[in-house]
């Protein structure tokens, strides 16, 4: 059994030199687009962080060995495969001693990302408190493991299927700060606002990458939220989703759906019910993350080698 975590031989390089490398996660690959479209957004994600001069480190776990940079060939087989786990921290385990393959969330991405020794992480939207946490005790491990973990992670804020208020008292509660991109508003993954507002306002990735070294030269233990707004072009009619919403939180509700399987059910009745015209914007948001944490990995490896 392998339980030494495989790095590919370019981002090992990139590492080695203090170049800048940005890490993906996997289960948006598996669990939050259908196939083939999430091949293609794979990929082309990673296009365009080479094109931004940063190496992209996608993770996930092939048949029990944890991988931090797949191969195209690795990336179809992931997005095609049946079965394939949801990994946050507590299934990581399970999947390696069982040689089973399974796709990191947030949380899991953030914990390998942080053994491999990388600092940016770009994805679609991070996890939080469920609504009605106050009763089901729903709160994403994400957050635990942004509490700990010395990454940022570029996100185009949560997805209102979450309770956004409760979600930004929980991180304030464990000290990370949620930076908005040239906004003062917390956007809400669709929408460029949520009506909530972030903790501080950056302009440039100059200043989050200093931000991010002050924080951990200081040995503020943690992680740091990016959320960059979905671009104006592609956003979507608040209202639409928020229907769309409420009729997926009481659909799952009379259901009984828990525990891991929340996110994913709610995650797909939105995108039947705006019937499928949130895949594109989907796809365009995680292209814009990956185009701001590429930038904000270039700054960040410039600070660290002057
Ligand atoms: N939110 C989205 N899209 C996603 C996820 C969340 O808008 O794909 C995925 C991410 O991988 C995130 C995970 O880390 O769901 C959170 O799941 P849970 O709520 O079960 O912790
Ligand atoms: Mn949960």
């Amino acid at each position: 059994m392998n339980t030494k975590i495989e790095i590919q031989k370019e981002v090992e390089l990139a590492l080695k030199n203090g170049k800048p490398v940005v890490a993906l996660e996997s289960t948006i690959i598996s669990h939050g687009m259908p196939y083939p479209d999430n091949v293609k957004m794979a990929k082309n994600v990673e296009d365009i962080i080479r094109q931004k001069g940063a190496i992209p480190a996608t993770i996930a776990i092939l048949n029990g060995v944890i991988k931090v940079g797949l191969s195209a060939d690795e990336i179809e087989m992931l997005a095609s495969a049946k079965n394939v786990f949801k990994v946050g921290k507590r299934d990581i385990a399970y999947v390696v001693s069982q040689g089973k393959t399974g796709a990191t969330t947030v949380s899991g991405t953030s914990l390998i990302a942080e053994m491999a020794g990388i600092k940016v992480f770009a994805t679609g939207g991070i996890g939080g408190v469920h609504r009605g946490a106050q009763e089901t005790f729903d709160i994403s491990r994400d957050l635990e493991e942004l509490a700990t973990t010395n990454i940022t992670v570029v996100c185009a804020g949560a997805k209102s299927i979450l309770d956004l208020g409760l979600t930004l008292e929980y991180l304030e509660t464990k000290g990370v700060e949620v930076i908005g991109y040239q906004t003062h508003q917390l956007p809400a993954f669709y929408t460029r606002t949520s009506g909530f507002n972030v903790n501080y306002r950056m302009d440039t990735p100059e200043e989050i990458a200093k931000l991010m070294h002050a924080k951990w030269s200081l040995g503020l233990e943690g992680g740091i939220v990016v959320a960059n707004p979905i671009p104006e072009a592609y956003d979507m009619d608040s209202t639409i989703i928020n229907q769309a919403i409420e009729s997926a939180l009481k659909e799952a509700k009379e259901l009984g759906i828990k525990g891991q399987e929340v996110t994913p059910f709610l995650l797909s009745k939105v995108k039947h019910l705006t019937e499928g015209s949130s895949l594109d914007s989907n796809i365009q948001l995680v292209y814009n993350n990956a185009r701001l944490a590429s930038e904000i990995a270039v700054s960040y490896a410039s600070i660290q080698t002057h």
